[in-house]
């Protein structure tokens, strides 16, 4: 899944992509890099941003929706607002991916639902500006039980909105109310996401935490652009475990890395077919 922020203000990317016209285009290179969907943003959710006017979102993202759409990319809206994601849809939107899974404003559960789209219920636990405070931090059965236990909780208000259970995805959070102490423990624990029965997606790329693995002796951050070669490895371990998509800035290296990773799997199985 290719990253198409639209906003001033994401974290790795905030202003690149502001224009309709810059913002097709990164689509269109994304997908010639190997993305199999896109997502598009117009809400940047790092720690500490503010929320844009919903008439402002809606300006951002219907514009590049409806013509990425019209062309047949398959696309998902990264939204917590209701409003927006029916704008979307209606664009041409296949996937409403909603940070919040229907926390931030329950309506969404129900667009979702009445329109039959694909919904990424992801765990969150508050807005940008109040989600790294400690008393969002806490998860006392450890964190991937706590976080596997109230993505049942929204998966279950998701089902009571109506929306089926072959349109449910589901998504740990990387980041969000998360130290990078969880999010290692999230990803090496990726099965028990698994378990929940339904596709796992997860957004590992350009993280805090990578930032903080390579940071410098002196406890300087690696810079967002340079994280891209740990999250390739991210993506290789998290394919050979099954999910069902990672949520990538720079598509082009993941592809690379998901090349080198089935060709080598392709020939282990072909000389082991040899040898016997
Ligand atoms: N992370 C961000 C935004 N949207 N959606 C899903 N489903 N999962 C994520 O981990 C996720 C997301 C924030 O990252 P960005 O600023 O790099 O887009």
């Amino acid at each position: 899944m290719g990253i198409v922020n639209v906003t001033p203000d994401s974290f790795s990317d905030g202003g690149r992509f502001l224009a309709t016209d810059d913002a097709v285009a990164h689509g269109h290179e994304l997908l010639a890099q190997g993305a199999d969907l896109l997502d598009i943003g117009g809400e940047s959710t790092r720690p500490g941003a503010t929320r844009p006017l919903v008439a402002d979102e809606l300006a951002r993202v219907v514009p590049v929706i409806s013509t990425l759409a019209e062309e047949g990319a398959t696309l998902s809206v990264d939204t917590m607002r209701p409003e927006v994601a029916a704008a979307a849809v209606k664009a041409g939107a296949k996937i409403i991916n909603d940070v919040s899974g229907g926390l931030a404003d329950p309506g969404i559960l129900k667009v979702a639902a009445e329109h039959d789209a694909t919904y990424v219920v992801m765990h969150w636990r508050a807005h940008g500006a109040e989600m790294q405070h400690e008393d969002h931090l806490v998860y006392s059965d450890g964190v991937v039980a706590t976080v596997r236990a109230e993505l049942e909780e929204r998966i279950e208000a998701a089902r009571a909105a109506g929306i089926q259970d072959d349109n449910i995805v589901v998504d740990p959070g990387l980041g969000f109310s998360k130290t990078a102490d969880d999010n290692w423990r999230l990803l090496a624990g990726v099965e028990e996401f698994h378990k929940l029965g339904f596709p796992v997606l997860i957004g590992a790329s350009r993280k805090t935490f990578l930032g903080h693995l390579l940071a410098t002796a002196d406890g300087e951050l690696r810079p967002v652009t340079e994280r891209e070669s740990a999250h390739d490895a991210i993506t290789v371990f998290l394919a050979q475990r099954g999910v069902w998509a990672t949520r990538v800035h720079d598509v082009r290296a993941a592809s690379d890395a998901l090349a080198a990773a089935s060709k080598l799997e392709e020939v282990a199985e072909r000389s082991e077919e040899t040898i016997r």
